[in-house]
Parts: C-alpha cells; sequence; structure tokens
C-alpha cells in the first residue's frame, strides 16, 4: 500500500521529506484456527529495478508486521519475505510488484 493509505489507516500524518512511499506489510494466520499469528522475525528485501536492494525488518503493529519502503521509480520490483515465526521454522514467500 502506499504510505499516505498506511498513515491513514494509523491515524497518522504524513512526515515531511519522507522518501519512503510504500508499507510493505503481512499477516500470519494459523492454518487451523485461522488466529493471528502475531510474534516473531520478518525480514523483507525489496530488489529496485536497477537491481539495487533494500532490506529491512518487519516490525509488528496492529495485528500485522509492517515497514516502509522507497519504491519512488518505475519499473519491476521483486519482493523476498523471509519470516521465522513462534514454531522456529524459517520459511519465504516472493512475488513481483510493478511501479506504473
Ligand atoms: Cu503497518
Amino acid at each position: 500500500m502506499s504510505m499516505k493509505e498506511h498513515l491513514k489507516a494509523m491515524n497518522m500524518k504524513m512526515p515531511k521529506g519522507m522518501k519512503e512511499t510504500h508499507h510493505i506489510a503481512v499477516e500470519f494466520k494459523d492454518a487451523k484456527s485461522g488466529k493471528a499469528l502475531t510474534e516473531g522475525e520478518v525480514k523483507v528485501k525489496v530488489q529496485k529495478p536497477d537491481k539495487s536492494s533494500q532490506t529491512k525488518d518487519l516490525i509488528g503493529m496492529q495485528g500485522h508486521f509492517g515497514a516502509d519502503f522507497d519504491l519512488s521509480k518505475k519499473g519491476k520490483y521483486g519482493v523476498m519475505c523471509k519470516f521465522q515465526l513462534k514454531d522456529g521454522k524459517v520459511r519465504s514467500s516472493k512475488f513481483w510488484y510493478t511501479v506504473k
């Protein structure tokens, strides 16, 4: 989501001079109970269209893990997420995201 949308949802205003344009958030749910899993370590790496990358730890907030990233250039971004929840297993997931 865009930073604007996220800050609105959190009831906050966009700080001046902020270079991050997007908020990447992930939610985990127990497959059996459907209950939210809110403890763990989550890392996201974003590869920019120019192949440089930014890596951040996602912070637990209001039922999700999230962090702010700079997706200001047009093009294809690779988003890779690595996470370790309470069961100790390391899992990962990735997808492409295009900024038009
Ligand atoms: Cu958030």
